[in-house]
């Protein structure tokens, strides 16, 4: 066949497959709304920061600092960098452990690092040789293996993504300076490096949720964002996709400065929001100091504060999205594990309160009580981490006349009595667990 015909026939087909493209960013709120159910009722997640820069563990050349940022911290030439490819061997490993320490915190998805700025994939990649299977002596696919335990056990499997690449000559962006490449094409990188490895992760690994990041490179611009969402929903058209797809977030508060923006969904970092929004959005935040390993970082946060935070979040409608950041061996340090398994415990008593639930407008009373409700409106659920002389007073639920009021955890109703706007609940002798407790109360 004669090259011009190959030409044209490739033309035909590539007309023929941009016809066929849908415009997403013109999706119905109904629509999105049936998209975005199951990860609004699932509400906590489970984030993983795991790559080459679980070798140096925050430390180089005797220096600290940097975790997942050490090639940048510490300005590590690329080829010094690529060492730690021939040093990464995480031999204990086991992805259906991980998933079961999700699965024990009440996480119901999973987010993982499948490339971080770094520019390193953690999964069989045919795009590049700068990946599990070429440049390190594991060549396991640790996504496969991640995926099909998500699968197994019942858990969504999400991906996060850097469109930032320090590693990749023609991602070098003008404020990080890592490659030495004269004139970068940055449109080559995004044709023929990004989007054909997003469309390979799809394809192989079928994630429902694609968090990007690093997108705040001068490069990467707002329609490139729009772009990149319709051509992923392109590929898979229930996909979800967070706003950093764009430019739209206002820095680490996360929500868009702006109508229209590409991206599903909002995303806090390190805090959350100040009261409900009528957009979606989930907080990211670390267990302790950082989102990679660091071996040093003993910041743990404690249970309370945690458990305060998920019932925060979830009164405000969002979601929680909680990091850890697996050793260079594979393991999850035990100081995450402990910690999210009290969330587990904590729970399973009062998961009614927290998954599938709305955020009301008047999520709060003083700083100890936080409301949520269930999707049918029949419950207020009243999440309290005080009370005293076993009785919680309430001035913002007004039940009606013989409606009934739980603890969760208890089966006998409770005793409560009414003065004006004063709710008075008497509260059982012994507490179900620890941290915080539930009132069901029938509206
Ligand atoms: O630069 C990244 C950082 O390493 C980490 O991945 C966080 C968590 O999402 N996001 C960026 C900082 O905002």
């Amino acid at each position: 066949m004669k090259k011009t015909t190959l030409m044209m026939a490739g033309l035909v087909l590539l007309s023929c497959t941009a016809f066929a493209q849908k415009n997403y960013l013109e999706e119905s709120k109904a629509d999105k709304a049936k998209r975005m159910q199951w990860w609004t009722d699932d509400t906590f997640g489970m984030f993983i920061h795991w790559g080459l820069y679980a070798v140096p563990a925050g430390e180089y050349n005797g220096k600290g600092g940097g975790a997942e940022w050490i090639m940048e911290t510490h300005k590590i030439p690329t080829a010094e960098y690529e060492k730690f490819a021939g040093q990464f061997n995480p031999q204990k490993f086991n992805a259906k452990e991980w998933v079961q320490i999700a699965k024990s915190a009440g996480a119901k998805y999973i987010v993982i690092t499948s490339k971080h700025h770094d520019g390193f994939s953690i999964w069989d990649s045919k795009v590049t040789q700068y990946d599990i299977m070429d440049a390190t002596p594991f060549k396991r696919d640790i996504l496969k293996e991640l995926s099909e335990a998500c699968k197994a056990a019942g858990i969504q499997f999400c991906l996060y993504h850097s469109i930032m690449d320090w590693h990749q000559p023609d991602a070098k962006s003008k404020d990080y300076k890592h490659q030495s490449t004269e004139n970068p094409d940055f449109n080559k990188y995004r044709e023929e490096y990004l989007k054909p490895q997003l469309a390979e992760l799809i394809k192989k690994y079928d994630p429902a949720v694609l968090w990007f990041d690093g997108e705040w490179i001068p490069e990467w611009t707002e329609q490139q964002g729009k772009d990149l969402y319709n051509y992923l929903r392109n590929i898979k058209p229930s996909l979800i996709i967070n706003n950093r797809v764009g430019k739209a977030r206002g820095g680490m508060e996360g929500m868009n400065k702006y109508e229209n923006a590409a991206g599903d969904f909002g995303t806090p970092e390190q805090e959350i929001l100040k009261g409900t929004s009528q957009d979606y959005w989930e907080s990211c935040m670390t267990l302790n100091g950082n989102w990679g390993y660091v071996k040093n970082d003993n910041n743990w946060k404690s249970t309370q504060l945690l458990i305060d935070n998920l019932v925060d979040i979830a009164a405000k409608g969002g979601n929680y999205l909680l990091n850890v950041g697996p050793t260079a061996e594979g393991l999850i340090p035990d100081q995450s594990i402990e910690r999210l398994a009290e969330m587990g415990k904590w729970l399973s008593v009062n998961k009614e309160a927290i998954y599938a639930t709305n955020g009301i407008t008047n999520y709060k009373e003083g700083d100890n009580i936080k409301f949520t409700q269930s999707k049918d409106g029949k419950s207020t659920y009243a999440i309290f981490n005080k009370y005293d002389n076993n009785e919680l007073s309430l001035t913002s639920i007004q039940p009606k006349a013989g409606s009934k009021i739980y603890l969760l955890g208890v089966s006998k109703p409770l005793t409560w009595t009414k003065d004006g706007n004063a709710v008075t609940v008497k509260l059982p002798e012994e507490l179900p667990g620890k941290y915080a407790w539930t009132l069901k109360i029938q509206n």
